[in-house]
Order: structure tokens, then sequence, then C-alpha cells
């Protein structure tokens, strides 16, 4: 290869950078990794994809020289591109697990969002930029969203106002972008920004390329947007290949003598099928996990390896994420499960019945182990990368305090003229109830690092009825954690319902996509005509 097709790309080993990778490779351009400090200083462009947490990320770089190199490439104005962490490794300090000490090129300390203000943190999801600085690289997705997942933030101050490019606004006014001659760093996702983020990207590593992002005619982006994500449960079917099913109710097969599971397509066709109709992110459930382990299961990964290839939305993958020992003896721990999909090409991983598992515990003894699949992922990787995806049962109860759970008060009574209900958590895909409630389960994963809930409810699964939005106002009331409302929806005035009638951050469907009756593209016009923030 030439050396212009070459992008060298420092990843610290710290966990996935296998988006950033592809999104280059589909660009047309080589990887070229890393490995000693020499090549920082002999890179033509150099892509710091930094991910992990901040104190981990620059003991790294200390320990091998990378930092002083990185430092010594920047101070001479060669090209860069810092990604999300690689933003914020160029500031002075973190308060994350800190004080803890940046390569101090930008003055400036990276703190917490803070909840209290009211907002949801993690900020995961597609926000709106506010450009402060003629700059290439953002003109042309200056009314666009672009994806951002982070808890830590840099703010904009006099000392170093000459960098800020671009601010975004959540609680605060933080730097969405930082750029200086030809040292550009994005808090934000471009390599999972859609078209909109691969044109930065192209942009970066091609300046003499055409921007081909045209300025919307609709929907100019405004503020964070409601996400409409699909979902794809998947798994094999009786003649052993893997497929997208789905249920009514948690039941996905087909009630003829065979018996056999309902087929609804392939699952990366279906995954690419729904990026290029504009779904915000992509959700993959292996939803046989629990007995199957995920490991053994290597179609599996390689769905999500050839997914990510071509689709540069976040994807989130659950399901089998637990310790397990194999037939041979052989142990894997949840964390090893965990990395296998992160490295396959999953943004976020999803926890189920181990989490469910894991809040029992720490509800009974009152102490956080560190020791359930939840605390080690997200010690790891960050609670951003952690979602909880929780199956709940409506229970009928006739008086609140009939049960030790949290209840809500119904709209429409119960069979026996209940007025009351509390949501039971499920385990083993909604095969065995568990004692304990949405609501107090949503609280413990919360304290133990969840960073998102998937909050599905197996009463409303597959029926078309709408969300169910009295289970997703007692979840929003647990926590302040974004919550991904899900199981239910049937037509487009679903998606603006629930986001009315709670404060869930995005909105998850399956059934209606996947059978062809609405697609994405109406849903997003509907919330467009109801004044709803979406991406368009
Ligand atoms: O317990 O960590 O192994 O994870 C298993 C994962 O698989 C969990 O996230 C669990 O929700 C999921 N799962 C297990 N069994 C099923 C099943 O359907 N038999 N699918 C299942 C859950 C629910 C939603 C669904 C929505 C929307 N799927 O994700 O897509 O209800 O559907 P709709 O729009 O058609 O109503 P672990």
């Amino acid at each position: 290869a030439s050396s212009d097709s070459v992008v060298t790309l420092l990843d610290y080993g710290a966990g996935n950078v296998r988006s950033v990778r592809n999104a280059i490779r589909y660009l047309g351009f080589d990887v070229k990794d890393v490995q000693t400090p020499e090549d920082i200083l002999n890179a033509n462009r150099l892509v710091f994809p930094g991910v992990g947490a901040f104190a981990a990320a620059m003991e790294v770089l200390s320990k091998n020289g990378m930092a002083e190199a990185l430092c010594m490439y920047i101070k001479e104005d060669r090209p860069f591109l810092g990604i999300c962490l690689g933003l914020q490794l160029l500031f002075e300090q973190s308060e994350e697990n800190g004080p803890v000490k940046g390569l101090g090129l930008i003055p400036g300390v990276v703190g917490r969002f803070d909840a209290s203000s009211g907002i949801k943190v993690p900020h995961i999801g597609w926000n709106a930029l506010k450009v402060t600085k003629e700059s290439n690289l953002l003109e042309a997705i200056r009314d666009h969203h672009v994806y951002f997942v982070h808890s830590y933030r840099a703010m904009p101050s006099d000392a170093n106002r000459e960098w800020i490019s671009s601010t975004c606004s959540y609680g605060d006014n933080f730097i969405a972008s930082v750029q200086r001659g030809n040292v550009h760093a994005v808090q934000f996702h471009p390599e999972k920004s859609g078209d909109v983020g691969l044109s930065i990207l192209r942009h970066y590593l091609d300046s003499s390329s055409p921007s081909t992002i045209k300025k919307p005619t609709k929907g100019k982006a405004n503020k964070l947007a409601k996400r409409v994500i699909a979902c794809l449960d998947v798994r094999t079917n009786n003649r052993g290949d893997l497929v997208v099913t789905k249920g009514d109710q948690y039941d996905v097969r087909e009630h003829t003598k065979e018996n056999e599971v309902r087929n609804l397509g392939k699952p990366v066709e279906l995954a690419s099928q729904y990026y290029k109709d504009g779904a915000d992110e992509i959700c993959f459930l292996n939803i046989t996990g629990f007995r199957d382990f995920p490991l053994g299961d290597l179609p599996m990964l390689q769905v999500i390896r050839l997914a990510s290839e071509k689709v540069f939305v976040p994807l989130t993958v659950g399901g089998g994420i637990r310790d397990f020992t194999d037939g041979n003896g052989r142990h894997y721990s949840s964390l090893e499960v965990a990395s296998e999909y992160f490295r396959s090409g999953a943004d976020k991983i999803s926890i189920g019945s181990d989490a469910v598992y894991a809040a029992e515990a720490y509800l009974r003894d009152g102490v956080k182990t560190g020791k359930s699949s939840l605390e080690k992922i997200s010690q790891v990787y960050g609670n951003q990368a952690v979602v909880v995806s929780i199956d709940p049962q409506r229970v009928y109860v006739k008086n609140p305090d009939d049960v030790k759970f949290k209840t809500v008060k119904l709209t429409n009574p119960g069979p026996n003229g209940e007025e009351y209900a509390w949501y039971q958590c499920t385990v083993n895909g909604g095969r065995e109830g568990r004692p304990i409630g949405a609501y107090e389960l949503a609280k413990a994963v919360e304290e133990l690092g969840a960073g998102e809930i998937l909050l599905n409810c197996i009463d409303a699964d597959g029926q078309g009825t709408g969300f169910v939005t009295d289970l997703v106002n007692l979840v929003a009331d647990a926590v302040t954690l974004p919550i991904i409302a899900s199981s239910g929806a049937g037509a487009v005035v679903h998606f603006s319902e629930v986001f009315r009638k709670t404060s869930a951050s995005a909105a998850l469907a399956a059934g209606i996509f996947h059978r062809k009756e609405v697609p994405i593209s109406s849903v997003k016009e509907h919330m467009l005509r109801e004044h709803i923030e979406v991406r368009v």
C-alpha cells in the first residue's frame, strides 16, 4: 500500500477499537498499528480512539513511552485525530477515579456530568453540535446529529478557548471537539455516527475529498434526539441456521405441528437494512445464550463481525454473559465472554439473567462484592458500555401493601378488578420469575455499574398494543440512567406516546420492522411531525 493510503492507529489494548478500524477500512484505507513510540513519530496521520478509563489509559501510555511520543507528535502539529477518551487525554487532568494527570496539551480539567441537574448520565445518544470555529471537518455536518457515549466531559474556559471548534449542550455546554492546525479531537464517535460521521473521517483522512453530506431539509439537529432502535432476537432454528426470530410474549415457535422457530430473516442482512433505513442503533440478543454458551456459538460472533463491517451506528449485543465451565472443565469468566463480544465489534454488551442474580445478592447482603459480571465488565469497559436488559412480567395485586415490591396504580384494572401491579423480573428468557421487582432491580444495577436499562415487558412483547408506559415510569423513578423502552410497538403513534408520557431516551421495536409493517423512516417522519427531536 502507498503511504497515502495508510493510517496509523494507536490502540493500547484497553478495549474495542474495532469500530474505528472497520470505518477506516470501509473508507478504503489500510490500518497500521502502533507497536512502538517510533511508530507514532513516523506516522503520516494518526488516529487515537481512546477507550476504557482515563487512569488506565494514561498508565499504559506513560509506561511504554507512548505519552511522550504523542506529545511530541502533537506539538509538531502533525495530522492527529483523537476520539472520545482520545480527546479527554489531551487535557491537563481528569476527575475520573482521580484526579489523574493527562497529557497536558490543552488547559482544563475533565469532570463528570452532574446528574443532579436532571439529566441522564451517561450522555448516550445523538446530539447536536454548536460549531464555533470555521473548520472544514465539521462544516458539512453542522445541522446533523452525531453519536456520543460518555460520562465525563471537558468544559470550555478562557484558557482553552482557542482550541474549541464545537460545543454540545447537555446539562452543561461542554467541549464536543477541538482543533488547532492539523490536530483534531472529537468527543463524539464519527465511526458510529452513520454517513455524517463517516464523512468527517473521510475528510480527515483525505482533505481533498468533497463532502456528500447535504444540509437537512427538515429536522435540523437541536438537541439530544430520541433514539429508534431495531432489535434482532437471534437463535439457531431446528436446522442449525442462525435466524432472526420474534416471540409472542417470548414464545418464538410457530404453532404448527413442526413447532419450528419463527424465521424472520438473516441477522447480518437485516441489520444492514435497518442501518440504511435510519435505525439509530441495532441490538442483537442471543436469546438462547442462557443455555448455549456464546463462545461455543461461533456463528453469533461471526454475525457481529460481519455486521460491524457494514453498520456504522452502535451495536449492542446480549445473551449468555456469565461465568461458564465447558465440557472439558475449562472455565470462562463473564469478562472473557464480554471481551469476545467487544472484540467482534459490539459497542455495548447487554446482561440479562446474570444481572438479576447480582442484584438479588446485592440487595440481600448489602455489599458490592465487585465479583459480578456487571461490576467486572463495567470496571474494565466503563458503565457506558454495559446495558442491563430486564424481562419483567406484570403481577396484579389488590393492595400495594400486599407485596414488598414497588407497585404501580393501573389505568386498566386486572382480571379480578385489581388496581395495582408489580413487575416481576424473570431470568432464562422469561422462563423463571425471581423474587425481585423491576424498580428494585433497576436501582440495584445502577449502583453495581449499569450504564443503561433495556426495559422489555413480557406481557406486551409482540402484541402491538403500545409500550407499557406505567412500567417505563416506574423504572425511570428508580434511576438516573437512560432507559430504552421495549416491547409492544405496533404503530407509529406508539413511539410519540412513549416519548410524551415517559422520559425514555430510546424506543426499541422488533416485530413491526421485521414484518415490514412500519418502516423506520415512517416512525421518524411521525416523530418529526410531532415535534419530537429525531435524527433524520
Ligand atoms: O439472560 O443475559 O442470557 O440475556 C438474554 C437476552 O435475550 C435478554 O436480553 C432477553 O431479553 C432476551 N430474550 C430471551 N428470550 C427471549 C425471547 O423472546 N424468548 N427476547 C428474549 C427478548 C424482547 C425484546 C423484543 C421486544 C420488542 N426480546 O428485545 O425484541 O419485546 O418486540 P416487539 O417490538 O415485537 O414487541 P441473558
